[in-house]
Formats: C-alpha cells, sequence, structure tokens
C-alpha cells in the first residue's frame, strides 16, 4: 500500500512511503492506541519506527489534550520530542516510567531483543529498565526464531574507548566470533555514542547462547558499559505489515 502518494493535480510533493515504512507506522499507532494514557511518563525510544510512535502521540495528545511527559533515550529521541512540542523530562524528575516504547533490531522467539543498531543501547535499557511496561514496535521484519537469523550486523557492545581493543579480545575469546569497532559514516574514526564511548559490533557464531548468561558475562568486563542485549525486559512486541494488520508476539 501506498500512502501520502505524488499527487500531480495539486503539485504537492509529497513521500511516498514504502511498505516497510507503513507496516512500522502501524505498529507504531498500535501501540501508542493501546498503551498511552493521560497523565503517562513515557520513555521514547530512538530509530526509524519511534518517528511514527511521537507522531501519533503529538497528535493524540493534541486532540485528546492528554497531559504527558516524554523521557528520551538519544539525542534524536530528545529532538522529536521537542520538535514535536511534547513535554521533556528526564530520569532526575521522574525516575519512574509508567510505559516506555521503542523499536528493535531483532526479536526472537522468547523475545530476547537485539537493540542499538543506531548506537542508542543504552540509554534505550536505562529507559526500559524504569517503565513499568516495555513495548517494542517494529515491521515483521524484525521477528526471528534465533538471535542472528535475521540481523545480520552482531550485537552492539557499548564501551568505554580506552578499553576497546582487550573487551573485543575478551569477548572473542570466551565466545568466539568477531567483536568488531563500529566506524563514523565515511570511515571519519570510530563512532562515539551519545555517552562519548566506542561501539563493538558483535557478530556471534551460530550457536546455542543463553542470552541471559552472555549478557552477564559480557557486562562484567572492564571497560564495558552496556550490551544491546534485552532480555526479559519487553512486555509486548507489535509487528506490522504491510497490509497495515498488525500482530503481536505470540
Ligand atoms: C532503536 O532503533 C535501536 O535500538 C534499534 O537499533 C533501532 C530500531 O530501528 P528502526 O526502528 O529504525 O528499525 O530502537
Amino acid at each position: 500500500p501506498r500512502i501520502n502518494s505524488f499527487c500531480p493535480t495539486s503539485q504537492v510533493h509529497q513521500r511516498i512511503m514504502s511498505p516497510v515504512d507503513y507496516a512500522k507506522k502501524v505498529a507504531a499507532i498500535k501501540a501508542i492506541d493501546e498503551y498511552i494514557k493521560d497523565n503517562y511518563i513515557i520513555g521514547v525510544g530512538s530509530g526509524s519506527t519511534i518517528v511514527y510512535a511521537v507522531e501519533r502521540l503529538a497528535q493524540r495528545v493534541k486532540d485528546e489534550k492528554l497531559h504527558v511527559v516524554c523521557v528520551p533515550t538519544s539525542y534524536q529521541a530528545r529532538q522529536l520530542i521537542v520538535n514535536h512540542k511534547l513535554q521533556l523530562g528526564d530520569l532526575d524528575i521522574y525516575p519512574k516510567l509508567d510505559c516506555a516504547i521503542d523499536g528493535a533490531d531483532e526479536v526472537d522467539a522468547n523475545m530476547t531483543l537485539i537493540k542499538g543498531g543506531g548506537g542508542c543501547l543504552t540509554q534505550e535499557k536505562i529507559v526500559a529498565s524504569c517503565a513499568k511496561q516495555f513495548i517494542v514496535i517494529g515491521d515483521e521484519s524484525k521477528e526471528s526464531q534465533k538471535l542472528g537469523e535475521k540481523y545480520k550486523k552482531g550485537i552492539p557492545i557499548e564501551v568505554i574507548p580506552m578499553a576497546y581493543c582487550p573487551v573485543q579480545q575478551k569477548v572473542e575469546a570466551l565466545f568466539g566470533g568477531s567483536a568488531e569497532l563500529r566506524m563514523a559514516k565515511m570511515k571519519a574514526g570510530p563512532l562515539v555514542s551519545d555517552n562519548g564511548n566506542f561501539i563493538l559490533d558483535w557478530k556471534f557464531p551460530d550457536s546455542q547462547f543463553d542470552w541471559a548468561s552472555v549478557n552477564t558475562t559480557i557486562k562484567m568486563i572492564p571497560g564495558v558499559v552496556e550490551t544491546g542485549l534485552f532480555v526479559n525486559m519487553a512486555s509486548k512486541v507489535y509487528y506490522g505489515m504491510a497490509d497495515g494488520s498488525v500482530r503481536e508476539h505470540k
């Protein structure tokens, strides 16, 4: 389905939405409509799917005169909140959130997530951990039986810059695979996260991992700030489909 299509008669050149974007949008709308209530403190995720969620939230706030506070998970999320004239909050003032909504790079059969393809994993995990409910949204391509089946870029690990080499070596020695330093666009040097750190993308071997234990073990390596493994955190996952329907993770 194509919506907002090019309209030659009015000479209004509008964006043509791809089926994947449309699927992201319907999942985002479903999450906002099902979960957001008046007076909610909301964690706002990062990425492309969350853009549609913020658009819908702003529309509901305007139409229904809701009062909500939004806590961002990244600089991108902060800008989205501000640009949509939503009330910006932070964890100093609102350490407990009613709900957090975010995208994911991959969701396995147990609702274990890989997140952090956009580099915002640490703040995303902190915010999600403060929320009573953590709602994940994405198009159906995010669903997999086993991590690594769909998302090929590996598990992001945020590290203190001086520690990236020893962390790389330790992760590879412990679990195999390769942990590659993520580079900025045009390979202008390592990508620097919103927290001033580097990111390793750990391409893990095809094996049966206990992700909770992998996450704990990696987090114990000195220099590791956070991993993009979200284990037992998601309360609900909505997958949008190109036909406009939305499916819940079962
Ligand atoms: C963030 O955005 C990330 O954790 C994840 O990497 C990504 C999901 O991307 P998108 O919504 O653009 O598919 O939530």
